[in-house]
């Protein structure tokens, strides 16, 4: 037996007007009640630190660049540190990354339980769009303030096991699951920040959202043997609205925790990372069964090739 405990620590609105110093003291909150109830892991949602910017359409990057961290850690983050450090917690979470060559990216690292970075992921499947769109209710200008990641999908080794992580839209990609799944990933831990209305489709409201966002993180847990971790920046930020949905899904697609408010909550799961063994070992059993030779359009093509008429 491998048993992580996991938090899984949702986060509500962050509004626009909060400092970072403000949310970092949300954060060691939440890793707190985390720490009484026992758990050595703990996941927070994608960009953390800020409310989702990308919904404002900002033309200069000296305007943009203000939601962006320039080193990890860093002053503003350093209490957070400290606390996971003190308890010798595991943490993982998600941040505007501004590098030193001046690339911005939506990031999330893995940290261990010394303070040490393990992992680090650069959100691969930007959705939305990089000018402004007056056709949208509201913005998501995720490919405007983010280049594409150049990490792929890494898993490494840390708290005993095989550990990756992806960020929001990734979720919705068999892919990302897959080449995770094709390195033995026993636990995904990720974090999203999903508006609760599609901006193209009104009649599109939380309840279609919160139905793909558990259809995907169950079909990619049971499909690659492996625990999935959701973690949702959820409630109302400045008048808009974003779903939870949080939850915790075992190897066998099974949902095992999952938040009941839209605000600061944890779910907390003792997760038993040899549960993936034995879907790993047959159903999905990749060397076993998978047929390359056939699927060679996924990595040749990127859109669609339909047949000559
Ligand atoms: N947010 C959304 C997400 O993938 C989205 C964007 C919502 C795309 C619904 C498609 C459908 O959950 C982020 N930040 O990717």
């Amino acid at each position: 037996m491998r048993e992580i405990v996991v938090a899984a620590a949702q986060m509500g609105g962050i509004q626009k007007a909060e400092t970072r110093e403000e949310v970092v003291l949300r954060m060691i909150d939440l890793m707190d009640a985390a720490h009484e109830a026992g758990a050595n892991f703990i996941v927070y949602p994608e960009l953390s630190l800020t409310t989702f910017f990308c919904r404002y359409y900002m033309e200069n990057e000296s305007e943009s660049d203000v939601w962006f961290e320039t080193e990890m850690p860093n002053p503003r983050t350093a209490p957070l540190f400290a606390r996971a450090k003190g308890y010798g917690m595991s943490m993982s979470f998600g941040y505007a990354e501004l590098t030193k060559d001046g690339q911005h990216f939506n990031t999330s690292i893995q940290v261990d339980g010394d303070g040490n970075i393990v992992g680090k992921y650069r959100k691969t499947h930007l959705p939305g769009h990089s000018e402004f769109d007056e056709n949208r209710a509201f913005q998501h200008l995720e490919k405007r303030y983010f280049e594409p990641g150049d990490t792929g999908f890494p898993v490494y080794r840390t708290l005993g096991g095989l550990f990756g992580m992806c960020i929001c839209n990734d979720r919705r990609w068999p892919e990302t699951y897959r080449v995770m799944g094709l390195q033995g990933v026993e636990m995904v831990t990720l974090g999203y920040n999903t508006p609760a209305v599609n901006a193209e489709k009104p009649s599109e409201g939380p309840q279609a959202r919160l139905f793909h966002n558990r259809l995907v993180l169950q079909s990619g847990a049971y499909q690659n043997s492996t625990w999935v971790v959701a973690v949702a920046k959820a409630g109302d930020e400045d008048g808009y609205p974003l779903i939870a949905g949080t939850m915790i899904v075992d190897p066998d697609g099974r949902v095992v925790a999952e938040t009941q408010t839209q605000g600061d909550e944890i779910v907390v799961h003792a997760c038993d990372l040899d549960e993936t063994r034995f879907g790993k070992a047959t159903i999905f059993d990749f060397a076993r069964h998978r047929r390359v030779e056939h699927y060679t359009r996924i990595v040749e093509q990127t859109g669609v090739i339909e047949p000559a008429e």
